[in-house]
């Protein structure tokens, strides 16, 4: 059935007329992208997109992402005009101001309808990757009368010249994720001009190369875009829909240059668009008939859910299903037992080890879990028997091979997670969160449940090097709002730490692992301490004169130093922490009970010194690595850097004048 272009030109007016308007009332955003895009989102919407303005949650909504974030105002427009509660348009009129839902970039916290938030360039086409892999996983475990949805994108050019597109590209074409389809505002334009400035690759052949089917058409023929996108969904490849476009089309003096891309129009080229566009209402007005046009776009999509609701209702998986994708943890029923067994043996294990014991519980317990690493299964440690691959011939698997693809991995992960019914852990190395770190932000932005395994996290791992040895990561992750950083000391603290990031459910989490072995130095599973972020492990025999403060892999040498310290008659605790920001988060009675005052506070962890000053006051002292590390085996740095119990009780006596 051909669309009526007569009447998709008034939409897509529309969603022009509400760009450039509230841009201009804000005298900032971006109006070039979605004035350039507004026909092929008429298409989309019109014909396409299966989704319910009144049931903005339903399960099995196609996703869409606008990955080119810039253009917030294309998509606050269709939210608005299909029917969504908000934005209202009150909000749209207050885009960019503080409080409206209508932000500078899209952000999923703010508004139903915003899947994921974007603006960081390229990482909604990776998040998009992450939904795809998500909706085939349940599709595979629940069937096509339950999961059986799209993912959209619109992506710019910025997008496809970012690494991070390469990276989630690649694993697409891999994974044969055909029910993707990136819709490409193929305008030639970026910021700083034509993208003659910067490029010449051949975008349609690298996609090609990489397992996609690739289509083109006019963005500005409605006909034509429907055709390019027909061909898209009858391939069974992810597809790219080069849609040549202009950017800021409408704007007659303006438009086809970057003079749109990120500045209010003006009131005069405003006033001259309105004019070219046939468009004589009042800024923030819509007729009522193209109110009505944009609410039936919603129509397939409520007849769409009514029919699953159905067939959800008659399912004898019903109830597992809406468990799934409300993020409800299934009662763990090995788990209390798991965590007494490794209090009462107390393994000397590596902690990365000892994550995969816990995972191997966790993930017979929480079919949710899909893990994966990036090419480092074997060091990260994060296969577990329930985990099989999870592969273009077996979607029902529960493991990724992301391949040497931190940053895509971490976007997917963000994109699993957003998706909902499955909850992603993904390993690297901790020094990689580098590669990782822009997906890390956007989950601790999205306040979504991803968990970080991050094994070898310090000079620990020895022999490899400066280069893989982490030395201010912990710091640095520790400086980002939102995001859990745990580094477990024992067996015991890693259970109790997955425990915690799996439990967050609006929270991500970096769990900080050693690839060398380390005693027990808990024995009592009786509560989650590690909860607490930081807690007296031993309790000073003398009278206190120094509390020690370690994480990790440096909990045990603290033990070292006080039991020292104590044998010269000087009282010591030794607090493990494994996180700081939960640490942070306990009432002040407690923080001051553990970290009181009139005592020499010492922090020792094997990374930058940093930071370490908010828990050892500007007096205490601060055991640490302001350098990078070397290449030698670990007990031989550990020692050369300082962290014995011969080099660190000398200071701490200096330091107390004895
Ligand atoms: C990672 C990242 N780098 C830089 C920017 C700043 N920025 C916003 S839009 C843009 C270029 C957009 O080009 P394109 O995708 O072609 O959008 P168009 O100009 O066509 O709307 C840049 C560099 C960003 N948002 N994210
Ligand atoms: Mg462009």
């Amino acid at each position: 059935m051909s669309l009526d272009p007569a009447r998709l030109a008034p939409m897509a007016n529309a969603i022009r007329a509400l760009s450039m308007d509230a841009v201009q009332a804000a005298n900032s955003g971006h109006p070039g992208m979605p004035m350039g895009m507004a026909d092929v989102a008429a298409v989309l919407w019109s014909k396409y997109l299966k989704f319910d303005p009144a049931r903005p949650h339903w399960p099995d909504r196609d996703r869409f992402v606008l990955s080119a974030g810039h253009g917030s105002m294309l998509l606050y427009s269709v939210l608005h005009l299909t029917g969504y509660a908000r934005p209202t348009i009150d909000d749209i009129r207050h885009f960019r101001q503080f409080g409206s839902p209508c932000a500078g970039h899209p952000e999923n916290t703010h508004l139903d309808g915003v899947e994921a938030t974007t603006g960081p360039l390229g990482q909604g086409l990776a998040m998009a990757v992450g939904m795809a892999i998500a909706e085939r996983h349940l599709n595979a475990e629940f069937g096509d009368g339950l999961v059986d949805h799209r993912t959209w994108v619109i992506a710019g050019d910025s997008c496809l010249m970012e690494g991070i597109n390469h990276e989630a590209i690649g694993l697409a074409g891999h994974l044969k994720l055909g029910r993707m389809t990136v819709l490409w505002d193929d305008n030639h334009i970026t910021i700083d001009g034509s993208t003659d400035l910067s490029t010449s690759e051949d975008i349609r052949a690298r996609f090609a190369a990489t397992g996609w089917h690739v289509v083109s058409c006019n963005g500005h023929d409605v006909n034509d875009v429907a055709r390019a996108v027909g061909e898209a969904l009858a391939d069974p490849r992810p597809s790219l829909v080069a849609c040549k476009t202009i950017i800021g089309k409408g704007a007659p003096n303006k438009q086809g240059t970057s003079a749109t891309h990120g500045s209010a129009l003006g009131e005069a080229e405003v006033a001259a668009a309105r004019e070219s566009l046939g468009w004589s209402y009042p800024p923030f007005e819509i007729p009522a008939d193209i109110y009505v046009a944009w609410n039936a776009t919603g129509e397939r999509g409520k007849t769409l859910r009514e029919e699953w609701e159905g067939r959800l209702k008659a399912s004898s998986r019903a109830a597992e299903f809406i468990a799934r994708v409300n993020g409800e943890l299934p009662g763990l029923h090995d788990w209390t037992a798991y965590k007494q067994k490794v209090a009462a043996d107390g393994p000397k294990m590596a902690s990365r080890k000892s994550s995969e014991a816990a995972l191997a519980v966790l993930t017979q317990d929480v079919p949710a879990l899909i893990g994966g690493s990036a090419d480092l299964t074997g060091s990260n440690n994060t296969k577990t028997p329930s985990t099989g691959a999870l592969t273009a011939e077996n979607y029902g698997g529960r493991y990724v091979y992301y391949g040497i693809r931190e940053f895509g991995m971490s976007a997917a992960m963000n994109g699993m997670a957003l998706h909902g019914g499955v909850i992603p852990f993904g390993g690297t190395f901790l020094v990689f969160t580098d590669y990782a770190r822009p997906a890390i932000r956007l989950s601790a932005i999205q306040q979504v449940r991803v968990v970080y395994v991050m094994t070898h996290d310090s000079i620990g791992l020895g022999e490899d090097g400066p280069t893989h040895q982490p030395v201010e990561h912990l710091q640095s992750l520790r400086a980002m709002p939102g995001l859990l950083v745990m580094r477990p000391a024992d067996t015991l603290e890693t259970a109790e730490c997955w425990e915690i990031a799996l439990n967050e459910a609006n929270r991500p989490s970096v769990l900080a692992l050693t690839r060398q072995n380390l005693p027990a130095v808990r024995h009592d599973a009786s509560e989650n301490l590690c909860a607490k972020g930081g807690y007296r492990l031993r309790a000073a025999k003398a009278a206190r004169a120094v509390v020690l403060i370690a994480t990790g892999s440096e909990v045990e040498l603290a033990c070292d130093v006080a039991q020292s310290l104590e044998g010269q008659g000087i009282g010591a605790d030794v607090v493990s922490m494994p996180c700081t920001e939960l640490f942070d988060e306990q009432p002040e009675s407690y923080r001051a009970d553990i970290l009181p005052g009139g005592v020499l506070c010492v922090s020792i962890e094997a990374g930058t010194t940093f930071g370490w000053e908010r828990y050892t006051d500007i007096d205490g002292l601060r055991i640490g690595l302001d350098h990078f590390g070397a290449s030698a085996p670990a007990e031989v740095l550990f020692e050369e850097f300082g962290f014995s119990v011969e080099k660190i009780v000398p200071k701490i006596l200096a330091k107390l004048g004895k």
